[in-house]
């Protein structure tokens, strides 16, 4: 029996989630990507208090699998609409939506779709050898799976346009000093690193996360006006978690905080 596309794993209140096709770099296909779409929720409904995100082998994700929709092109070519909309988006909208943070360790390169899906996490943490290839347009192509929204918010409008007209990959150093990425690690302590990050974002106030989220992503979108109300809001949701009202607590008795997620 083959190896299942994702594998998952529950550690100290952590979901590793691995993409595990590691012979064609953890390429997508519906089938894996639905099981991706799954296993994000498993995490959750475990009560996983962070996810972290990672590829087998020696890349991240290549992105979409192009091998297996080869044989489309000769019937009038893939379906993209459903292949996005049925099985990329699902996972693009669960990760934006969980109500955990997801950390990305990007453990090699993430081409294409590959690449968006780590955009899409909260936390980039990558390995030294990493690579970053928009991919799109080398295949002629434009970004998909949300990364005209994230690119040019993590590395600004210029940089992001070049990224994808222009295509080449993008190493670990330069993606740390553009804003790609925000830690990067030696190869060699790298899971322990990335496993150290996301068990820090598990032990801390999950609600204050999701909803920083939350808060970011609808900035994205609305005016500044707007946005100074909805704060009002989203702030009386952080306000009311035990969390908060015990690091307050535990700032007057000078105690570290603890966080139990609620
Ligand atoms: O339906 C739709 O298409 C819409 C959705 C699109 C979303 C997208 O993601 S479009 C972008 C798709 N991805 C790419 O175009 C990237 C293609 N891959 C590459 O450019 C390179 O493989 C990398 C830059 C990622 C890595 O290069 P390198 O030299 O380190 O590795 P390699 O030798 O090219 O790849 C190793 C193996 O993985 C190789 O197989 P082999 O020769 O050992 O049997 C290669 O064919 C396979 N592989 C790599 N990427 C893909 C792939 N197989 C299928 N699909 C891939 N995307």
């Amino acid at each position: 029996m083959s190896e299942p596309s994702i594998l998952y794993e529950a550690r100290e209140g952590v979901g590793i989630v691995t993409l595990n096709r590691p012979e064609v770099l953890n390429a997508f296909t519906p089938d894996m990507l639905d099981l991706l779409h799954d296993t994000l929720h498993r995490a959750t409904d475990e009560g996983q208090r962070a996810i972290l995100l990672t590829g087998a082998g020696r890349a991240f994700s290549a992105g979409q699998d192009l091998a297996s929709i080869q044989d489309q092109y000769v019937d009038g070519g893939p379906d993209f609409v459903s292949l996005l909309r049925e099985h990329f988006h699902p996972v693009l909208r669960a990760i934006r939506m969980l109500d955990v943070p997801i950390i990305a360790a990007v453990n090699g390169v993430a081409a294409g779709a590959g690449m968006s899906v780590a955009l899409a996490c909260d936390i980039r943490i990558a390995a030294e050898n990493a690579r970053f290839a928009t991919a799109f347009t080398k295949i002629g192509l434009v970004p998909d799976a949300g990364m005209a929204h994230t690119l040019p918010r993590l590395v600004g409008f210029g940089r992001a346009n070049w990224m994808l007209m222009q295509a080449d990959p993008v190493d670990a150093a330069t993606a740390l000093s553009i804003g790609l990425v925000d830690r990067v690690v030696a190869a060699d302590v790298f899971a322990t690193e990335a496993f150290a990050l996301a068990r820090q974002f598990a032990a801390g106030p999950t609600r204050a996360y999701a909803l920083t989220r939350q808060l970011l992503d609808s900035a994205a979108t609305t005016s500044f006006d707007h946005l100074l109300d909805l704060e009002a809001d989203v702030q009386a949701a952080a306000g009311a978690t035990e969390d908060h009202r015990a690091a307050v607590a535990a700032f007057l008795a000078k105690q570290p905080p603890t966080f139990h997620g609620r």
